[in-house]
């Protein structure tokens, strides 16, 4: 089983493959199975220059077709979008001959399988296990869409890693001189700046290990907006030079983007004025402009002017001086823009490294993490803690003066993975509320994480409120849930509930790996409407695995000595939970038997390809050999017949024979070569002739 690493990106997709001998990418292609739905016949330049298949689909997970985000996509994608029946955004993409509404989720699995098969052919090996890269800023419901499509396409994602983080663990993992553990850390910046984002990261490192200590980012600066620029900038030119509106065609507009993506891309490498040429552009005009580098930067001016907010917002977060940072890493095709690393290098007062490959950076982070997570994997021991990118709060209906009662769980730049246990005093079934707790900080229109209610909840049998123990974690995809709760009763008190499910195992000793550390927060009902999170460890596991106890854990140990000795038990309690655009499990198994039966229909189309174009090579290639080296094997009767019936065969491949079941091909090639193999054979064995008669002769 192979372990791979994939870039998600919003243009270019990069697979990575863990080996014994290092991480090696193999492709970056997009799906050619989703044909995109352009709304007008593009000419054959483009089609057969361009990516002529969907991307810049990135951005539409876990989003509703309503959302103001999907909606501004919208208008710059060449193909169209349809609201699904659930309300989320679908692509229409054209299926054999068929055009139908994919959701998003389908269109990524699309394309995940196509990269699954991509890297399955090169490593001749099954692949399943992988890591996807998603960028810091995904929410949640945009990370679990982003598993479903992995689900779709049959693979089983280990994690979802930040793409800074990714980054940050190709740097460290190779890196022979990190600061021993009790020394300073060494804190290295890292900037990935792709086609559709801007992400920065400050992590710090020591020897095995590498901490994120805060993410920031731009969520709507990447390369395409500079694009952009150019394109308004020539639509105006050319308004009034040429006295066309390039906007009104899209087709001429595509082509406009294409060719200011390529005079961007020469800007980065050369300060002089470049020509802009397009023949046949509209209305069977030739158009033609220039540009150079100053010009372009100053067109650009106020994207540059975006460059440095989370740069500084960064340092601020991890309460970090210029001075503290060692090194400046940057990825992603952006950043070859060279005001933007002036940007870098001016706030930074210090050069930029690109000692890392700016285009495979993320994906070969994701194959090594993608080793280490594997039990099929030998990787030296990399810790790597990650950070919650926006703060989330819990919030609950009391019972005294019908209040609400609030908590923030995690606050932003949280380690992450991570859980906490939070104690209600609760005498019946309770809701939770997540939610994100300042929404102007998060791109995405609903705080919304989801509604957790924690079910049979009982009065203690003294009328009592039953003490509640609720774990909320953030999983290894940087995930929010309730995981489980609890209730403590003590043993000798029976019989008031028998409906409530016995188990003496109880949730503390349940601990998933992935939990760096525990914490407790202690909510006593009514009281304080606003809890002050006293975060107290309970239990912390340090770097190397080794538990130690803090105060608090003593009254753990003491609750469990008591649970052994039977005084008391704790009691798992049922969680029913609604999350914000949560795709439903018989939708996503829909997606998943869908995706299974285009495979097989893919792999039927191949076949009945491959037999039909079997059925023309023979054609071609018995036509080639009767007029050379089987002219002298064959009469002229034989030769005229067989012609004929050569070119019916050819004809009847264009017109009627177009499209067959592969059986008809399979009967076609077996009839020709009726007529074929005993030419062949004569013409064989005279060949073989002399040959023998020469071993003869040898052997003589
Ligand atoms: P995202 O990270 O937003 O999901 P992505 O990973 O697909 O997108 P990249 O492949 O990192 O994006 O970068 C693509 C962008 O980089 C495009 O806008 C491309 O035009 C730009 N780019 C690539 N090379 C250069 C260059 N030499 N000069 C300027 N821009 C470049
Ligand atoms: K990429
Ligand atoms: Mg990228």
């Amino acid at each position: 089983m192979s372990v791979v690493g994939i870039d998600l990106g919003f243009l270019n997709c990069y697979i990575a493959v863990a080996r014994s001998g290092g991480i090696e990418t193999i492709a970056n292609e997009y799906s050619d199975r989703c044909t995109p739905n352009y709304k007008n016949v593009y000419c054959q330049q483009i089609v057969t220059n361009v990516r002529n298949t969907i991307h810049g689909f990135k951005k539409l997970h876990g989003r509703s077709f309503d959302d103001p985000i999907v909606q501004t996509e919208r208008i710059r994608l060449p193909y169209e979008l349809q609201k699904m029946p659930n309300g989320s955004a679908g692509v229409k993409v054209r299926y054999l001959e068929e055009e139908r509404p994919f959701a998003i989720e389908q269109v990524t699995g699309m394309l995940l399988a196509k990269l699954k098969e991509t890297s399955e052919n090169a490593l001749k090996k099954p692949v399943a296990d992988c890591v996807i890269s998603i960028p810091s800023f995904f929410t949640d419901a945009e990370r679990r869409s982003v598993m479903a499509a992995a689900q779709v396409a049959g693979l089983n994602c280990l994690r979802l890693m930040n793409e800074t983080t990714a980054v940050a663990l190709a740097y460290g993992i190779y890196k022979q001189d990190l600061p021993p553990l009790d020394e300073k850390p060494r804190n290295v910046i890292f900037i990935d700046m792709g086609h559709s984002a801007y992400q920065v990261s400050v992590c710090a490192f020591n020897k095995g290990k590498l901490k994120v200590l805060a993410t920031t980012f731009d969520p709507y600066l990447g390369g395409r907006n500079f694009d952009e620029v150019l394109v308004d900038y020539f639509c105006e030119e050319f308004k009034t030079k040429y006295k066309i509106n390039v906007k009104e065609n899209s087709r001429a507009l595509l082509r406009l983007y294409q060719e200011c993506e390529k005079l961007k891309k020469l800007m980065s490498a050369n300060a002089s004025d470049l020509p802009l040429n397009i023949e046949c552009f509209m209305n069977d005009l030739d158009v033609s402009s220039k540009m150079n580098r100053a010009q372009f930067e100053q067109l650009c001016a106020s994207l540059l002017a975006r460059v440095e907010p989370p740069l500084k917002a960064v340092m601020e977060q991890a309460n970090l001086q210029r001075e503290d940072i060692s090194s400046i890493e940057i990825v992603g095709g952006a950043t070859r823009i060279p005001a933007v690393k002036e940007q870098i290098t001016k706030f930074f007062l210090k050069d930029i490294s690109t000692t890392l490959n700016a285009d495979e950076a993320v994906a070969r982070g994701c194959a090594l993490q993608c080793a280490i997570l594997s039990p099929a994997f030998k990787v030296r021991e990399f810790s790597i803690t990650d950070i919650v990118p926006y703060s989330i709060t819990l919030r609950w209906k009391t019972s005294f003066e019908d209040g609400t009662g609030e908590c923030e769980v995690f606050c932003k730049n949280h380690p992450a993975p991570f859980s906490k246990v939070i104690t209600f005093h609760k005498k019946e079934p309770f809701e939770l509320e997540a939610f994100y707790t300042n929404l102007h900080e998060v791109p995405y229109p609903d705080p919304r994480i989801g509604n957790f209610t924690i079910q049979n909840v009982f009065p203690q049998s003294d009328g009592d409120s039953s003490k509640v123990k609720v774990k909320v974690r953030i999983n290894i995809h940087g995930i929010f849930s309730v995981a489980s709760a609890s209730v403590i009763e003590k043993q000798n008190i029976e019989g008031d509930h028998s409906d409530v499910p016995m188990e003496t195992e109880t949730s503390f000793k349940n601990e998933s790996k992935d939990d760096v550390d525990k914490m407790q927060v202690d909510q006593e009902e009514g009281g304080h409407q606003k809890c002050h999170a006293e975060h107290t460890p309970e239990e912390e596991i340090d770097q190397t695995g080794t538990k130690t106890k803090s105060a608090l854990s003593e009254k753990q140990e003491r609750l469990n000595q008591n649970i052994k000795k039977g005084k008391v038990k704790s009691i798992d309690l049922p969680i029913q939970s609604s999350l914000c655009r949560q795709l439903g499990q018989d939708l996503l198994n829909s997606y998943i038997e869908n995706e299974g039966k285009m495979i097989m229909q893919d792999k039927l189309e191949k076949e009945r390809n491959d037999a039909k174009n079997a059925v023309e090579e023979y054609v071609y290639d018995f036509r080639d050999k009767l007029g050379t080296i089987y002219e002298k094997f064959i009469t002229q009767e034989d030769l005229n017949k067989l012609s004929a019936i050569l070119e019916d065969t050819e004809n009847w491949l264009y017109e009627e024979g177009e499209d067959q079941p592969k059986q008809v091909y399979m009967d076609k090639l077996q009839e020709l070569k009726k007529y074929g193999q005993p030419i062949q054979v004569r013409y064989m064995e005279h060949e073989e002739r002399p040959k023998a008669l020469n071993d003869l002769g040898k052997k003589i």
